[in-house]
């Protein structure tokens, strides 16, 4: 009885995780590394499935119904991210597993990147950088000139709290904020729209920095990039899901837009390759959490929820129901 009280919990990862947060999960747990979706996960699955009282996860592999199905005594899902669109929440708590994420640590990168791309876009560094690697200056070409930040208009679409980081960076900026949400946010000078075709229409430039998952699935539509119009910028640090890339690809060829900055893709890592060939366009490969201190707190709290789970039933990150 001592021996069993004493024995790690065994925990399920599903996806590779930063070396740090591995050698501390190994430490204190007994974790296998699950084989890539496939035949020979769904062996292990229905071989060892019983055994696994946690699973480790990240926002981009989530966990879908099957699979925490095919854990009968799970009892806690730990996962990398904030993101939870592609976790079934409803069957987690169905089944009365608890879910921890990693919100609150990530916003300050997130707003970084989020920042750099409207100053890249609008300014066009990427592009002056091509510009000079190129010979282009050397040679006597010159550059088009770019758009002034400062004091510019920025729209959030999403005013959780990635958003109101953002706008507070804005504000720095003297750039006048307004955001769109399903309901004003009290405490922030930032103005609610309710509408977003007027946040479009007002706004120089729009960042999309709302949840994924199929509420907000295409929520930027070809109707709300003509009301950006041709002088406005889009950037994306959400989810490539938000916006119709299909539209988005349309506007940037045709001068429907100014330019976008974008860090998530409906595809990833699949991104569409006409957009290889614009200049007004800034490509990231999903990286706006992507530093050592953030990724770094990420897997902490990854750890900490399954620690305060296993030591005290408390995840210190729950997600919402
Ligand atoms: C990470 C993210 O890239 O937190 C999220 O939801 O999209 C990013 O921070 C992701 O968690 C890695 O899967």
């Amino acid at each position: 009885m001592s021996g069993e009280a004493a024995a790690k919990p065994a925990l399920l990862q599903v996806v590779r995780l930063p070396g740090g947060l591995e050698a501390q999960l190994a430490e204190r747990f007994d974790v296998t590394l699950a084989p890539p979706r496939g035949p020979e996960r769904e062996a292990l699955l229905r071989e060892q499935g019983a055994r696994f009282v946690g699973l480790v996860t990240s926002a981009g592999h989530g966990a879908e119904a099957a699979l925490i199905e095919a854990l009968p005594r799970l009892r806690v899902i730990s996962s990398f991210g904030v993101g939870l669109e592609r976790l079934d929440l409803s069957v987690a708590a169905r089944r009365g597993v608890a879910v921890g994420y990693t919100p609150d640590v990530l916003n300050d990168c997130v707003a970084d990147a989020a920042f750099g791309l409207v100053i890249d876009t609008m300014r066009g560094l990427a592009a002056a950088d091509r510009f000079v690697r190129r010979g282009d200056w050397r040679s006597g070409k010159t550059l088009p000139l770019a758009s002034k930040v400062s004091g510019a208009r920025i729209g959030l679409v999403g005013f959780g709290r990635i958003g109101q980081t953002i706008a507070r960076r804005a504000s720095g900026f003297e750039m006048p904020v307004r955001y769109h949400a399903r309901r004003a946010v009290a405490g922030f000078e930032a103005q609610h729209e309710p509408s977003l075709l007027e946040l479009a229409r007002w706004a120089d430039v729009l960042v999309v920095i709302t949840a994924g998952g199929p509420a907000t699935r295409h929520l930027v539509n070809a109707e709300v990039l003509r009301a950006l119009g041709p002088e406005g910028f889009i950037v994306n640090a959400a989810r490539g899901s938000v916006i119709d890339e299909t539209a988005l690809v349309a506007a940037l060829q045709e001068g429907g837009i100014a330019g976008a900055g974008l860090d998530v893709f409906e595809n990833e890592p699949q991104v569409p390759e006409v957009l290889f060939l614009l200049d007004n366009v800034v490509l990231l490969p999903h990286i706006a959490s992507a530093t050592r201190e953030t990724r770094g707190a990420m897997g902490q709290r990854v750890f900490d929820n399954l620690a305060g789970f296993f030591d005290s039933g408390t995840l210190v990150s729950e997600a919402p129901a």
